[in-house]
């Protein structure tokens, strides 16, 4: 049996914020775009949440909700810095960890747990050495699976500490709402609750054949963690050659508003696809198609890695407004970014517990 634990910060970017900042520290911020623009929430601070205020709002909504909400711009370069900061501490407690994005991992424990030592201690110590070193809280879970710790993190947040037993995991996934399943978006949800399935327990209790006819392969796969079966092992490395999106125009277009609209909505969703795998990478590519079906590619190397979705439109950006001529038609336009950062080869390992 194995011991993983899945640590997550507390409002991210608006924690790292008020970190910096005293002055707004107990307040409601609101990390992400300008009001004016067409800017969103990236986080909100735990006080900011109280007025309702969430990640992906547009931040003029948000600041309708509160008006004395402190608005930040994103510093990325920091927040890289204290990322790399507590995926070091992470990778002190055991080699294997798997970062899913900047502000959260998995890690597997199993070595360190011990009959003087269980999950509960461990994670408790883990919470308590990342707070001394970087004056930032993390929630964790701590489970058997990779699953049932994300969602135990997830509970009882900000500074949330959630251990779910070996054996109990069924009776503590049944009340929760099946949208906290892995996998399952606000799509699949809308789709599973128009079926009278709320919760992960009324998820569980229909038969393999309903559930795969209904959502197919992924059907009865969704039951499985539903009942705490997931075996993924946490994996140190993941082999990813591009990360990519792309859009066939419903009617071709050569309006640049138009077209650098598009690159902002797939390098948000090109960006989004790296923050989950935890990657940056150096070549941003844009696939261009004309009318004629002429398919070309334009790419430039930066001098940094990039994953932030401002970075990767801005570069693409540029690649765009050079193939741009009055009269020249696309039907089809494409980001992507590969030469990934490679992750560093975890150092020797100490054998010792941060914080004992
Ligand atoms: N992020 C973003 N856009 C989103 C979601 C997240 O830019 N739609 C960024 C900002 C977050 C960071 O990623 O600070 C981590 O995402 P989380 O989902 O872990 O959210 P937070 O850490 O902000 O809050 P929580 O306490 O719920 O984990
Ligand atoms: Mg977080
Ligand atoms: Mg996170």
């Amino acid at each position: 049996m194995r011991h993983i634990l899945h640590a997550d910060f507390d409002a991210f970017y608006a924690s790292v914020e008020q970190l910096d900042n005293p002055a707004i520290r107990g307040k409601p911020v609101v990390v992400g775009g300008s009001p004016e623009g067409r800017g969103v929430v990236a986080s909100a601070s735990y006080e900011a949440r109280k007025y309702g205020i969430r990640s992906a709002m547009p931040m003029r909504t948000a600041l309708q909700r509160c008006p004395h909400a402190i608005q930040v711009n994103s510093n990325f370069t920091r927040y890289r810095e204290v990322s790399r900061k507590v995926m070091d501490i992470f990778r002190e407690l055991t080699p294997t960890i798997e970062p899913l994005s900047m502000d959260e991992a998995y890690l597997d424990v199993t070595e360190r747990v011990s009959a003087r030592h269980d999950a509960r201690e461990i994670a408790y110590r883990l919470k308590r050495h990342v707070k001394a070193e970087l004056g930032l809280t993390i929630s964790v879970g701590a489970a058997a699976s990779k699953s049932v710790a994300k969602i135990a993190s997830d509970l009882e947040k900000p500074d949330g500490l959630t251990v779910v037993e070996p054996g109990a995991e069924r009776a503590f996934l049944a009340p929760l709402s099946v949208g906290r399943l892995w996998g399952v978006g606000p799509k699949t949800e809308q789709r599973l609750r128009a079926e009278g399935i709320e919760t992960i327990g009324d998820l569980t209790e229909r038969s393999d054949d309903w559930l795969k006819k209904m959502f197919g392969r992924n059907g009865p796969y969704m039951k499985k963690l539903g009942l705490g079966e997931d075996d993924r092992p946490v994996q140190t490395h993941r082999g990813s050659k591009s990360v990519s999106a792309e859009t066939t125009l419903r009617q071709d277009t050569g309006d640049p508003e138009a077209l650098e609209e598009l690159v902002n909505r797939l390098s948000h969703r090109v960006a989004r696809d790296l923050d989950r795998k935890g990657i940056q990478g150096y070549t941003v590519k844009l696939k261009l198609r004309l009318s004629d079906f002429t398919t070309f590619t334009r790419q430039v190397t930066l001098p940094e890695p990039v994953s932030a979705s401002e970075q990767i439109a801005e570069a693409a950006g540029v690649l765009l407004i050079a193939e741009l001529e009055p009269g020249r038609m696309f039907r089809l336009v494409g980001v992507g970014l590969s030469g990934f950062a490679s992750e560093e080869e975890p150092e020797v390992i100490q054998p010792r517990l941060p914080g004992f």
